[in-house]
């Protein structure tokens, strides 16, 4: 059995007994005739490996438990344009299938199939079109109760099912988590060896694709963020079109995505290859931060535990920088760290850069087990003030890394990035 069709019934042996209906991505204009380049859900090719638009999931939970793909039929002229498509008849085979049919039968299909199940299952709300869609096919069956047949008569979000799920990363899953992680590190080295002064963010920037790009991760998981001096200091910047100079850190985060699946690091080097001693006192803080959340990520500790333990060093850091008074609890309880740190340590990662899961069970921070994955990235981010040290301003630094949870402990997936001031140094000095 594949990873899909084993997660196909799973997520049928929760349904219980019912009908989901699990749609992937549209495609999307950019502009005129030009489509960005496709990406398909996530949740939808968790369950099935299909990457073709144009296609969605019907899963029947029950006695007799079925797994049908819609997707588009063979078309010569339409494939001569715009290239091979499956087709339904070898997705059945290919995909491990019970039944396929052309995407156009949706509805009719659905209207037979819907019949007689207690429960329906799809991404209620994520979609306006879709849920007048699945009403209006819900409808159609209703429309049948006098031949005896039963419509659904209770409608549940699918996702809070699938995003559980894909919380937890099984083998092959993390084999690939693995593998985004070990390019993306191979192509923050390449950025490391190849940034000098008087560059321009985009420049490093097409180093990170092309690293990418030619070990086959033909796309990044997100808008590679390289920011220069002050720019570092600007947590979403993505224009990347400003100068280097001598002097400034370069904080760069970026990673490829493999497989659907995401990496996700970010480092901060020098551009000239050495760090001033104002920012190495930042650094080593930051990277300080760091290794006690990682230390924190572990099972049973909670999912806030290594952003608290982080924000601990980093509120003892900014006291000894000047730039908070009082005690690390004062500086806590009053969040006087804000200015410096005002996001938290990271987030679930998979399929989606951010990744589904809730952090919460209950209203309580929900306890860290074996499969789930997330990143730890604490920074520091100083502008000028008059009340800041000058050679502290300017100072923008993030050190990201991605860390799965193991049962002893964990695996940090990205510590082939290198991290110490020494090995930055080291990696810059011998280009
Ligand atoms: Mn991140």
């Amino acid at each position: 059995m594949t990873p899909h069709a084993h997660r196909r019934a799973r997520l049928m042996t929760a349904m219980q007994h019912g009908i989901a209906v699990i749609p992937t991505a549209p495609e999307v204009a950019r502009n005129a005739d030009t489509h960005y380049p496709y990406r398909f859900d996530s949740s939808f090719y968790y369950l099935t490996g299909f990457v073709e638009p144009e296609a969605v999931l019907v899963l029947i939970a029950g006695d007799a438990p079925q797994s049908i793909l819609f997707c588009r039929e063979k078309d010569e002229a339409r494939e001569i344009w715009d290239g091979y498509r499956v087709g339904v008849t070898a997705a059945k085979d290919q995909f491990g299938f019970d039944a396929t049919y052309p995407i156009a039968q949706l509805d009719e299909k659905l209207t037979e199939l819907m019949g007689n199940l207690p429960k329906l299952f799809y991404p209620l709300g994520a979609d306006a079109a879709w849920d007048a869609r699945m009403l209006k096919i819900r409808s159609a069956v209703q429309a049948k109760a006098r031949s005896g047949i039963l419509a659904p008569d209770q409608i549940t979000d699918v996702r809070g099912l699938l995003h559980e799920m894909r919380l937890f990363k099984d083998a092959s899953e993390l084999a690939l988590m693995r593998r985004a992680a070990a390019i993306s590190a191979q192509a923050h080295i390449r950025a490391m060896r190849f940034t000098h002064a008087g560059q321009f963010e985009y420049q490093v920037e097409a180093e990170l694709l092309h690293e990418f790009c030619r070990h086959g991760a033909r796309d990044p998981a997100y808008p590679s963020i390289v920011a220069g001096g002050a720019n570092a200091c600007v947590l979403h910047y993505v224009e990347n079109n400003a100068l280097l100079r001598d002097g400034d850190l370069l904080l760069i985060d970026a990673g490829c995505e493999v497989g659907g699946y995401a990496s996700d690091i970010t480092r901060t080097f020098p551009v000239n290859g050495k760090f001033s001693p104002a920012q190495r006192d930042v650094y080593q803080i930051v990277l300080a931060a760091q290794a006690a959340a990682i230390a924190a990520a572990v099972p049973n500790q909670t999912w806030d535990a290594p952003h608290q333990v982080a924000l601990r060093v980093l509120a003892q850091g900014f006291i000894d920088l000047k730039l908070c008074g009082d005690s690390v609890e004062a500086v806590i309880e009053s969040e006087s760290y804000k200015p410096f740190y005002m996001h938290r340590t990271g987030h679930w990662l998979g399929l989606d850069v951010h990744d589904v899961g809730d952090y919460k069970v209950n209203g309580n921070w929900r306890n860290l087990q074996a499969g789930m994955v997330l990143t730890i990235e604490p920074g520091c981010y100083i502008r000028p003030a008059d009340h800041i040290p000058r050679e502290l301003w300017n100072i923008g630094i993030r050190i990201e890394d991605d860390v799965a949870i193991t049962a002893m402990g964990n695996e940090v997936l990205t510590a082939g990035t290198p991290k110490t001031v020494v090995e930055i140094e080291a990696v810059m000095h011998n280009k």
